[in-house]
């Protein structure tokens, strides 16, 4: 009987061990294999005309993204020289001293910029999550476009090969179009704008309206996009036009809405704000509106096995179901003096109410262990999932503050 209850609580032991070391992380297999990030690469055309603030909007993106914060999330430029370029049109856009902004860009100045975006943990290094492509360009191309000549070059190259083509309307014309009422220019390049947006299958229709800052608390959005329907058929039509995914108009301020850049009463020129500070409003939202759809394939693979990863490994039913059946076996194969071997596992199912209790207590210490693991090194998975939450939370904060640029889905109520 003594041999027998040694044996016993040496396996018992033995499997609480077994239990524990299991609950602490022993990775499940996978069949499966993660998506790779370093082909994780989307590439984003911003198609708007002279002026509608491309550049700008390029470096306030990179601005607001540069350092990660308290998200943990950054993105860094593709080459050091990269980045001392956008460090230099933000010095120019920020210097209070200046009125002056970058200039328009040039031919020459055409580029795809490309960013990684990495996410991190408390501990260890940034892992890439993935990477996007922002291309800027003159917007004089897009007057070559409207008089009908296809574009050529590197521009249609990016045009033709981006994941994402987003329209951009210049907030400064939508905003006189909304005071003063119709302008030549701005039909003209609404028009072209249509145009050139209608002629991509998308399943979601982005457009951007920039500078949001001289429209902010005067007109309302829904306002807005009723007047711009009103404006222009070609623009209502595109909205109306059926689409699986909806659109989403997204209201941008690269410059922010604090006052930074605001109006000399005496002279009417905008000036930037010496005590205001540059708050870039809502720029990270548009790649928070786009990214996820053209990554959702990686993510639902990393979703699944993440879901795999976290699924409990053991429970309290399995722990107390090991021991009644590690119970019984013993039960059956030790002799336990004169009774039978059925005799003997009877007796032993009947103190397994008392395993129970114990096992209960067990379970509790094997839960803890597994709390305790140590913190992972941050993988793609969890990285990307950072990513794609941060982003997300940024378009939440637009939809909160202009609940117009909810995604909208015709006949979708
Ligand atoms: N109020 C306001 N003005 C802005 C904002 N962003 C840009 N601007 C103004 O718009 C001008 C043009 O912006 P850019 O970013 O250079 O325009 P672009 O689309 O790159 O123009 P091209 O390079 O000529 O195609 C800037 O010089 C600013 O004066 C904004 O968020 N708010
Ligand atoms: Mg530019």
């Amino acid at each position: 009987m003594a041999i027998s209850a040694a044996v016993a609580a040496a396996i018992a032991v033995g499997t609480i061990t077994w239990l524990i070391v299991r609950a602490r992380g022993r990775p499940q297999e996978n069949s499966r294999p993660a998506p790779d990030a370093s082909r994780r690469i989307v590439s984003i055309v911003a198609l708007g005309h002279e002026g509608s603030g491309k550049t700008v909007l390029l470096a306030s993106m990179w601005r607001e993204l540069a350092i990660e914060g308290a998200r943990r999330v950054r993105v860094v430029a593709d080459t050091p020289q990269d980045e001392v370029v956008l460090q230099g049109l933000c010095s120019e856009i920020e210097n209070p001293e200046s009125e002056r902004f970058p200039p328009g860009t040039t031919l020459g100045e055409a580029k795809e910029w490309k960013f990684t975006v990495q996410a991190r943990n408390p501990i260890g290094p940034p892992v890439d999550v993935f990477k996007f492509s922002y291309y800027d360009y003159p917007g004089e191309l897009l007057d070559e476009m409207a008089k009908g000549r296809e574009p050529s070059g590197a521009f249609a190259h990016a045009l033709q090969s981006a994941d994402i083509v987003v329209g951009i309307l210049d907030g400064q014309m939508v905003a006189h179009l909304m005071s003063h009422g119709a302008d030549d220019v701005f039909a003209g390049r609404l028009t072209s704008l249509c145009l050139a947006l209608s002629r991509r299958e998308v399943t979601t229709l982005h457009i951007m309206i920039t500078k949001w800052d001289l429209m902010k608390g005067r007109y309302p959005l829904e306002r807005v996009i009723a007047r711009l329907k009103e404006f222009n058929g070609l623009f209502r039509n595109l909205l109306e036009t059926p689409r699986v995914g909806g659109v989403r108009i997204i209201p941008v301020s690269a410059l922010g809405t604090n006052g930074f850049l605001y109006e000399d009463k005496a002279t009417r020129l905008m000036r930037k704000s010496a005590t205001r500070g540059w708050f870039p409003q809502y720029v990270v939202a548009p790649l928070g509106c786009t990214i996820p759809d053209v990554l959702a394939t990686d993510v639902q693979v990393l979703r699944d096995l993440e879901v795999n990863k976290r699924k409990p490994v053991v429970s309290r039913q399995d722990v107390s179901g090991v021991f009644f059946w590690v119970t019984l076996v013993l039960g059956l194969a030790v002799p336990l003096g004169p009774a039978p071997a059925i005799v003997s596992a009877i007796r032993e199912i009947a103190v397994k109410g008392s395993l129970d209790k114990l096992m209960d207590s067990f379970s509790g210490v094997i839960e803890h262990a597994r709390r305790r693991d140590p913190p992972r090194k941050l993988d793609d998975a969890s990285g990307l999932v950072r990513a794609l939450s941060y982003l997300r939370e940024e378009v939440d904060r637009m939809e909160r503050d202009i609940p117009a640029a909810r995604l909208t889905v015709p006949g979708g109520g």
